[in-house]
């Protein structure tokens, strides 16, 4: 197969990282918010063992943030949002559903109270900006909207919290999930989060001075050495067992979050209003058509995939495959897949054409355990 290689123009952004990447043999980009994220280092399998064991420094700089300051911040993170953030505290982490007027999603990200009318959403892959600047200036809000140039770094895996005592202090121990703080390191200041893409438990620091940010980077390789720390990044095979969703793979802007199975996340009393507010009581009402669910396919591989349909015993089509990545765990592959409803119930079998090849599957619940 002849090979491709990726243009880095500046439409399509390096991080500050993307030498260190290089250097440590990134095998494999994406591209998320324009910007290069890798996917593996040497294998994704490898990697998740490694992951699920020891420690892995992740360049989660296409987490772009997208800083809202002024006013009537909170007016329009919540106009944007389905969670009721009316409550939501200074130092804490939000994992909040953003909807449109029809209640489809439009990005999922983690929102950081940073002050009182100052707030960071770490947005997944869709353009936030613009959909927050055209909400504010038809309402005329009194606020600032920019993405900033912060870069990410996350450590992840049962090993994250030696290594961040290490560099950060003994305090770092305190943070709870879902919290940030500020910590020292080499006399600067570093706002730190208990969060991060993997269910292993870790911490995400948030850097403003990109040089700065290098060498971090090369000390928390350093100093990470005894606990077998490797540069890693977002594991396909932990992410899809975890359930961790990624916007634009496993949902996108024509689904809504009943149907990715958000409700915890979705208020509809009469406290808040947000744009989707209406859409989604009226889907309450209604009920849903499609469901998000697990999947496993008797299969032992499967490369990238589009959006394969999956079949009942009749050919009819009753679901889709949206992402999929082979399971040591399993010794299958596994996936996250929109199901018509009728037919999301797990063990429900199904039939899925993928390379060329009919392999057979079953539904099961998010996350696959
Ligand atoms: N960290 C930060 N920003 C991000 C991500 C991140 N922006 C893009 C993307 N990831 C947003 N998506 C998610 C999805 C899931 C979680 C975080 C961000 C997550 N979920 C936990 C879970 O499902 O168990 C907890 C949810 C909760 O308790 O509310 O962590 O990773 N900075």
């Amino acid at each position: 197969m002849k090979k491709f290689s990726i243009a880095k123009t500046r439409r399509l952004r390096s991080t500050p990282f993307t030498s260190r990447l290089e250097k440590y043999g990134v095998g494999g980009y994406t591209v998320y918010n324009h910007m290069l994220l890798p996917t593996f280092f040497k294998s994704v399998e490898e990697e998740y063992e490694h992951l699920k064991n020891y420690v892995q420094l992740w360049d989660v700089s296409v987490q772009r943030q997208i800083e809202v300051n002024g006013k009537d911040s909170y007016k329009l993170i919540q106009l944007m949002s389905c969670r009721d953030l009316s409550k939501a505290k200074i130092n804490k982490c939000y994992y909040v559903p953003l909807v449109d007027k029809d209640g489809n999603i439009v990005n999922d990200p983690l929102i950081l109270k940073v002050q009182e009318n100052k707030w960071r959403i770490c947005i997944a892959d869709s353009d936030v900006l613009f959909f927050a600047k055209g909400i504010a200036g038809s309402f005329n809000f009194d606020v600032n909207i920019f993405e900033t140039n912060i870069a990410t770094l996350a450590i992840q895996g049962p090993k994250s919290e030696n290594v961040m005592k290490k560099l950060f202090g003994k305090n770092i121990k305190n943070l709870k999930f879902f919290n940030f703080d500020y910590f020292d390191f080499n006399g600067s200041k570093y706002m730190i989060s208990k969060s991060g893409f993997s269910k292993q438990g870790g911490y995400e620091i948030y850097i403003e001075n990109l040089k700065e940010g290098l060498v971090l980077y090369d000390n928390l390789i350093l100093e990470g050495k005894e606990f077998n720390i490797k540069p890693g990044c977002p594991n396909a095979i932990e992410r899809i067992e975890g359930a961790l969703l990624s916007y634009g793979n496993d949902m996108d802007n024509n689904d809504n979050p009943f149907e990715c199975g958000f409700d915890k996340y979705i208020s509809l009393d009469n406290g808040i209003n947000y744009l989707g507010k209406k859409a989604l009581l009226n889907i309450k009402q209604k009920g849903i058509k499609k469901k998000l669910m697990g999947v496993k396919i008797d299969i032992k591989e499967i490369d990238l995939i589009k959006e394969e349909n999956l079949l009942d015993h009749k050919e009819n089509v009753i679901g889709f495959l949206r992402s999929a990545a082979f399971s040591p765990k399993f010794n299958k592959v596994v996936g996250i897949a929109m199901m018509v409803s009728k037919y999301s119930n797990p063990s429900q079998k199904f039939k899925v054409i993928i390379n060329n090849k009919i392999s057979t599957g079953e539904v099961c619940n998010l996350p696959i355990i």
